[in-house]
């Protein structure tokens, strides 16, 4: 009788399992779509980045920082829920604060919520809700090393600083006065400097209030005559002159070469010497979507000028040339919207006009873009119909690894650092970066180029 009892139990059991598992799925559907969808689609959590955690959490110099009179700046409130564009830039700012005053800058995740949830939902996905800097870039922002005969203190991870410094000293932005939010960067800078060079104690922090309440907030990098003037210093520090991505993102470059700019250029064997090479031949646009649809459309109540080093002065493109102000007739707005988010027949209008201005002949083109798989291949083809490409190659193409999966935006980056003409969108943060480091690369400003 019990040989006879087995299969079907087991049967039962199955039957159960799956059952549970529907009735599972059917139950959290509608209170968590993400999850739910998440899982599966990928059948697995996002990645949270254990070894780059440890290796933050033990930066060699952390052993004779613990025993040592470094002075560190702790600047909290840092955006969150924003995409990774306007937090490089958030970050780099206030590391120029801290290397200014010789002190320490403490660096935190790349954080997308603060509730010390895992993961958070973006766009119908699960993501971590913090990924530690060092998966994303290497270099002195993230706790690397400063060029030899530097000697002003490296980064530390804010976990280290809160166990040096349970006690710091509390800076309220009230606490310096004669600057506002009118003033340039570098006139702030100055003025900040000033007091915190008068402070003795070694721990010192910005009081821990809201995102954005901050001395640089995110206004300051849609407003030119606040920002540029602080670009020759800003230009000449470790920050960006030794900028690195991390081996995350280059061994997906690496790998991926295929799709970004197939074999047939001459590409130097040895990591290091490849690692500031541009393709010649090689044209990269950012096509921002998604977001950008609505978004664009509230710039234009604002009016809002470029993103930070989009208005460069020595770049070819200039919004003054293009928009008048969206708010005074229904012209206007159109002309703003057709560049903030072009139609894709503008889109292969601008890659034509730019190849045809070029006196180098283009034969690749790779899209970097947050645009749907679908629309991302109606317009690849029709780049093709233009006729004249070896290749086309766009973001949707790259195979990534679980972790390269959620840092893609920084592998897209390094692309358009390397191509020969990059055509940005001049509202977006993360063009703005890549023409920063394209510019810091040494490349000519005519090679940046928007839409
Ligand atoms: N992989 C990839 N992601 C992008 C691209 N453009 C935008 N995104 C995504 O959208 C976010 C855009 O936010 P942000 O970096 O702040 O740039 P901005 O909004 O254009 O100023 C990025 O962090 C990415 O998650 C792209 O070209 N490639
Ligand atoms: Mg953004």
């Amino acid at each position: 009788m019990s040989n006879f009892s087995f299969p079907y139990s087991r049967r039962w059991s199955r039957i159960a399992v799956l059952f549970a598992t529907a009735i599972l799925i059917l139950v959290a559907f509608p209170f968590n779509r993400s999850l739910v969808h998440s899982l599966l689609a990928y059948g697995r959590y996002p990645p949270l980045y254990p070894q780059n955690r440890k290796l933050q959490l033990e930066l060699p110099h952390y052993q004779t920082y613990e025993h040592s009179d470094v002075k560190y700046l702790w600047s909290p409130n840092h955006p969150y829920g924003v995409g990774w564009g306007n937090i490089m830039q958030d970050y780099i700012l206030n590391y120029v604060l801290a290397y200014a005053t010789n002190r320490s800058f403490v660096f935190d995740d790349y954080t997308w919520a603060v509730d010390g949830t895992p993961y958070s939902h973006y766009n119908g996905k699960l993501i971590p809700s913090r990924i530690p800097l060092n998966a994303i870039i290497d270099g002195p922002l993230a706790g690397g090393p400063l060029p030899p005969g530097d000697n002003t203190s490296l980064a530390v991870h804010k976990d280290f600083f809160t166990r040096v410094c349970p006690n710091p000293t509390i800076l309220r932005l009230s606490d310096v006065g004669g600057w506002s939010n009118s003033d340039t960067v570098e006139f702030v800078i100055e003025k900040w400097a000033e007091k915190i060079m008068s402070i003795e104690d070694p721990c010192l922090q910005f009081e821990e209030t809201s995102a954005d309440k901050q001395i640089f907030n995110v206004e300051v990098f849609s407003r030119k005559d606040r920002l540029l003037s602080i670009w020759p210093y800003m230009s000449s520090l470790p920050v960006l002159t030794n900028w690195g991505w991390s081996s995350l993102i280059y061994d997906a470059f690496e790998a991926n070469r295929g799709v970004i700019f197939p074999p047939s250029l001459d590409w130097p064997e040895d990591q290091d010497s490849r690692r500031d090479k541009t393709m010649p031949g090689l044209l990269v646009i950012h096509v921002r979507r998604g977001d950008f649809n609505v978004h664009c459309r509230s710039l234009t109540k604002w009016n809002l000028d470029w993103n930070a080093f989009n208005s460069f002065p020595e770049l070819p493109d200039k919004y003054d040339q293009v928009h008048s102000d969206p708010r005074l007739s229904p012209e206007n707005h159109r002309a703003y919207m057709d560049h903030c988010y072009p139609s894709m027949e503008q889109i292969v209008d601008k890659v034509d006009t730019v190849r045809k201005e070029s006196p180098e002949p283009f034969d690749h083109i790779y899209i970097m873009t947050n645009g749907a798989d679908s629309w991302v291949t109606d317009l690849k083809m029709a780049l093709h119909e233009l006729g004249g490409w070896e290749h086309i190659g766009s973001s949707q193409d790259l195979s990534l690894t679980w972790e390269q999966k959620f840092v893609a935006q920084a592998v897209d980056m390094l692309v358009a650092q390397r191509a020969q003409v990059f055509i940005g969108n001049g509202w977006s943060s993360l063009s703005s970066n890549v023409v920063m480091l394209r510019t810091m690369d040494g490349l000519p400003p005519e090679s940046n180029r928007f839409l």
